[in-house]
Order: structure tokens, then sequence, then C-alpha cells
């Protein structure tokens, strides 16, 4: 990465209008205001996993944090949502610009930094009051404060406006390229933002035509059932509006970092047509066990869900012979050679492998989910919980941990500050999360209950409700811990690069892969081209599983008035 060069201390220059004009500052922007929730929502994190061991903490954190439910609320909203939203709304505006040579619409894309900064803003304040400890899901009846729903709703909104400014620079470089391919990275960006537009319509419709008015008054009850179903609309297909950024890096950039190529460019494009079209309609496999949605529908989704696991399969099937082959250029020889042959000093190279080492757990365990049947020995168990730390917290996670290790050199000229502080951030937090996945999934399996405020109840009641105190759980703590010590390693390399050295001659440059076979001559290729046919046929499939889903519940309303629990 960088090199060793004359290297002197800087603070960060003040901020000048014309800095608004480069697209660096913008994804810096994201980058670090991104990062600062996760800073929020990990350190909060470690709080839940030692409720799991029966430790309470809230007492002692007034009046910041008055209950498990509050730091709960917390921790999900800024990992899960403002921390993916800001760093992937940069990413996927900065890479395309980058890839293609076109200058991006500044003004919008500013204009979703700060929209989505209010929207933030908002919802943080409600959090922090205690207003709307209702979680990340926000299932009504539970009942927040309007704060949070309109920032959540502005929020929503603004994520969706990138996705105007990357099909207008990829259509400024078609007309300037008539009869080429999508370059690979602006072809993987512009699925990522269609299929969120798709995805994006039910949270959307949840919230202007439910939540919101409730909030303010307008109406006086709302339908549960509606609301849940139209949140997993967007509850689902968000978790590949995380995943797919990941697989940007890891197929288009992680090969070229190990010494390789990628070894198949119709492949990739594959992969992700496939999971543009099966996202968006399976949102109803969160609802296995809620009444109201037919079998005939459970039934449907099932097969659908598990479809959605097959671009995973070929992602991992053309990553792994990527790595390989960087592997096998590298030296390594024998039926695994390669493998150690790998960069695995790189931080960034490692953090991005063991992602996806753990995300095969994580994988696994989603396909356990996918099955309707096998889904209600787990749900609303601890196993959930520990599914999406093994996806999002690495897919996510550890792969944007990973790229910050050249990112954040390349947006600032400073050096990376202590590579080995940061090879060690990621082999820790790698650790944490396989120790606090293996241990919630079983705990799961015995029955341990999600979201429990169990150090919160006398030891009587707790073995009346759910029986001994399971092992497992001091394991939750015990990984939980060591996430976080890696999460500390990580932001102080995160900020010491930020206010770091310059590097004046160490240019780190985007690491875009080369490529084995394709893109040109590829029927795959040819047809990925026609993202307006495959945006309609992504509607048509997610109206084709809605409509009967949805018909019932609106000619059938509930009505429910609003609660508050905490
Ligand atoms: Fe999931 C619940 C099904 C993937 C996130 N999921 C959740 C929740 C979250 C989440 C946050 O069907 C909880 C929501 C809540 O709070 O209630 N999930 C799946 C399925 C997949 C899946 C079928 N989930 C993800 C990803 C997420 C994520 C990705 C975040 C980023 N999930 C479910 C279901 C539920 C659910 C149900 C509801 C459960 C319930 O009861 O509430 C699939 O997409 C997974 C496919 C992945 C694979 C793995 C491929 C492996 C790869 C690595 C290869 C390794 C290499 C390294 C190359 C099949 C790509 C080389 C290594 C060598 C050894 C050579
Ligand atoms: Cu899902």
């Amino acid at each position: 990465m960088s090199a060793t060069v004359t290297a002197a201390k800087a603070p960060l220059p003040a901020l000048r209008v014309a800095d608004f004009a480069s697209p660096k500052r913008l994804l810096l922007a994201f980058w670090v205001t991104g990062f600062a929730a996760l800073l929020v929502g990990v350190t909060i994190g470690v709080l839940q996993g030692a409720n799991y061991a029966g430790i309470n903490l809230y007492g002692y954190l007034q009046p910041f944090l008055k209950t498990y439910y509050q730091g709960l609320t917390l921790h999900g909203v800024l990992n899960a949502f403002v921390f993916t939203f800001f760093t992937i709304s940069g990413w996927l505006i900065y890479l395309p610009a980058r890839e293609l040579g076109v200058r991006p619409n500044m003004g919008l894309s500013w204009a979703t930094y700060a929209l989505m900064l209010l929207g933030t803003l908002m919802a943080a304040y409600a959090m922090f009051d205690n207003s709307s400890s209702i979680l990340y899901t926000f299932y009504p009846p539970l009942k927040g404060s309007a704060w949070f729903y309109i920032g959540i709703t502005l929020v929503v909104v603004a994520s969706l406006l990138p996705l105007p400014v990357v099909l207008g620079m990829r259509a400024r470089w078609k007309r300037a390229h008539p009869g080429e391919p999508t370059p690979l990275v602006t072809f993987m960006s512009s699925t990522t933002l269609l299929m969120w537009l798709l995805a994006a319509l039910g949270a959307a419709a949840e919230a202007v035509f439910l939540l919101d008015p409730w909030a303010l008054g307008l109406r006086s009850t709302i339908d549960p059932l509606l609301a849940r179903t139209l949140f997993w609309w967007t509850g689902h297909p968000i978790v590949y509006y995380w995943l797919m950024p990941g697989y940007i890096s890891i197929y288009a950039l992680l090969p070229r970092q190990c010494g390789g190529k990628l070894v198949s460019d119709p492949l990739a494009r594959l992969a992700f047509l496939l999971l543009f079209v099966f996202s968006v309609p399976v949102g109803t496999h969160h609802q296995y066990t809620d009444p109201g949605i037919g079998p005939v529908i459970k039934g449907i989704v099932t097969a659908l869900t598990l479809s959605v696991a097959i671009p995973s399969l070929i992602t991992a099937f053309t990553v792994a012979l990527s790595l390989e082959y960087a592997g096998r250029r590298r030296g390594g020889r024998g039926a695994m050679g390669w493998w150690f042959a790998l960069p695995w000093r790189d931080a960034s190279v490692a953090a991005q492998v063991l992602a996806l080492v753990s995300f095969i757990f994580g994988g696994a365990g989603g396909i356990v989910n996918a099955s309707w049947q096998l889904d209600n020995v787990v749900h609303n168990t601890l196993w959930i919980p520990a599914h999406f730390h093994l996806t999002v917290g690495t897919m996510t996670v550890l792969v944007f941990m990973g790229v910050s290790f050249w990112l954040l050199p390349h947006l600032t000229g400073r050096r990376l500050f202590s590579p080995r502080l940061a090879l060690a951030s990621v082999w820790l937090w790698f650790a944490g999360l396989m120790l606090w996945g293996f241990a919630g999934h079983w705990a799961g399996l015995d029955g341990v209950p999600r979201r429990a405020w169990i150090s919160a109840l006398p030891h009587a009641q707790y073995m009346q409700l759910y029986g001994a105190v399971h092992d497992s759980l001091r394991l939750v703590a015990v990984g939980g811990v060591i996430a976080g010590l890696g999460a500390i390693a990580f932001f102080v390399v995160f900020f010491g690069t930020l206010f770091g050295r310059r590097d004046a001659q160490a240019t780190v440059q985007i690491p875009f892969a080369e490529t084995v076979a394709g893109p040109r001559g590829s029927a795959i290729v040819a047809l990925s081209e026609h993202l307006g046919l495959w945006t309609a046929v992504t509607l048509v499939a997610t109206l084709a599983v809605y409509i009967p889903t949805l018909w019932p519940m609106l000619t059938h309303p509930i009505h429910a008035v609003g609660l508050r629990l905490w």
C-alpha cells in the first residue's frame, strides 16, 4: 500500500468552497459520517452482548441509555441503516465516476448527503430522548415519535438519489462509447440502485400512508399486519442493498489486491442480475409465523428465497477461483498452497477474505431460515441475530473496514496509520463475530429468545421464563468483547489515518481488477445491458407475489391503537 516517503505531520486543511466540487471530498464525507455512526453503534453492541451473559449495564449509563430497548434501537438503526446508507451511497457514486472517468452530478450527490444527515439527526434525537425505543424494525402498534418516522423517511428518500446520479453518468459514457458494454463496477452499482428503488417502495408506502400520518396524529389507529408486510417488502431486499456493494469490492477490486484477476466478468454480472430479480419478491419469509398470509404464498416465497441463494453460490465459485488464480500466480502450489500464498499481511485483503469465510456460515444459516418449516424452530430466537452478524457484520462491515485501509489513503493522501494494528483489528473483529455467531446459533437452537432484556430479570423469573442460563450466552458476551476490541483497534487506525501523516509521493490508486474472461463477446453481458427490461421483470415478479399477499389485508383492515411499553 503506502510506501515509505517523506512524511510531514499536517492537520486536516480547512474546508473551502472548492472542496465541494471534489468527488473525493464527497466520498470522504459519506464514509466518515457512516463510520462515526458505526462507532456509536458497535459501542452499544458490547452492552447487548453483556446483557445475554446476565450483566445489566444500562443502569450505569443514565441519562444516555435508560433501557436495553433504547440501546438496541440505537444499535440497530445506527449500524444497519445509518452506517450502511452513508457508506453505500458514497461508494456507489464514487467508484463508477472513477471507472468511467465521468463527473457525477455534485449538486444531487451533496443533496443526498444533506438530506440523509437531516433524517439521521431527526431519528437520532428521537432515539436518544427515549421517545422511540421501538427497535430497528419499528413494528406498530409500538409507537415512537414523529421525529423518528419522518427522519427515517428522509433517510430512505435520500438513499434513492444516487440512482439518477449513476444512471446519468452511465448514459453519458454510453453516448461516447456506442456499442460497448457498461464497465463492470458501473453495471453493478446501477443494478444495486435499481433493485433498491423497487425495494424501497414498501417502506416508503408504509411511512407515507401509515406511520407518518399516525405519528402526526392525522389518523388514530394503524394496521400492524399491513405495516409489517410493507416493512418486509423493503426489509428483506435491504440485506442485498448491504451485500451487493460489498460484492463490488470482492469481484471487481479484491482479485487485483491479491495479485490476480477476476476469472469471469459475465458470471459476476449474472450474479448481480439474479440478485436484482430474486431479492424483492421474497420479503414475507420474515413473516412465516405471522397469521394473515396464506400457506400457498408462504410456499412460493420459500422456493423463491432458496433461489436468491443461487447468485451467492455463483459468487462463492467465481471468487474462490479468482483467489486461487491469484494464489497460484504468487507461487502457491498443491491443493491449498494458493490459499496460504494470498497476501495475508495486507489488512485490506485479510479483511475481505475473512469476511468471505464467515459468510459461508452466515449464508448457510440463511438457507435454513429460508425454509418455512425450519424457520419455525429458529424464528425470534438468538439464531437470527447470529445469522445477521455473520452476514451484514462481515460482508458489509468487515469488507468496508478492509476497503477503508486503501480508500482513506486514496482519498486523503495520508499514510495508513499502523498497518499492523489494522491487521490485528480485522482478525479480532473476525474472531469476535465468529464466536458470537456460533454461540448465538447454538443458544437459538435451544430456544433463547432474541430481543430479551434478560439481564434485568430476577434470577427466579428468568428461570421460569427461559430455563437454565445457557453456557453459550457467556460465549456470546466474550465474542462481543473481542469484536469490541477489534472495533477499538480499527477506529484508532481509521482516525489515525484521517489525522495522520501526509504522504506526498505514495498515491494509492483504486485497484480495479482485470478479467480473464469477458466482457466482450458474452451473451450474458449483452442481455444484462437491458436494465429497463430487468427492472420490469423484477417489478412484475414483485407485484405477482405482493398483490395476492396484500389484497386480503387491504380488504380486511385491522385498527390498532399505539402502545408505549418502555
Ligand atoms: Fe438473511 C433474516 C434468509 C442472506 C441479513 N437476514 C435476516 C435478518 C437480517 C439478515 C438482518 O428466509 C434479520 C432481520 C430481523 O431483524 O428480523 N438471508 C437469508 C438467505 C440468504 C440471506 C436465504 N441475510 C443475508 C445477507 C444479509 C442478511 C447477505 C445481510 C447482508 N434471512 C433469511 C431469512 C430470514 C433472515 C428467511 C428471516 C428469519 C426469521 O425467522 O426472522 C442468502 O442470500 C444467503 C446466501 C449465501 C450463501 C453463502 C455463499 C458464500 C460465499 C463465500 C464464499 C467464500 C469464499 C472464500 C470464496 C449461500 C459467497 C474462499 C473459501 C474457501 C474455503 C475456499
Ligand atoms: Cu430476508
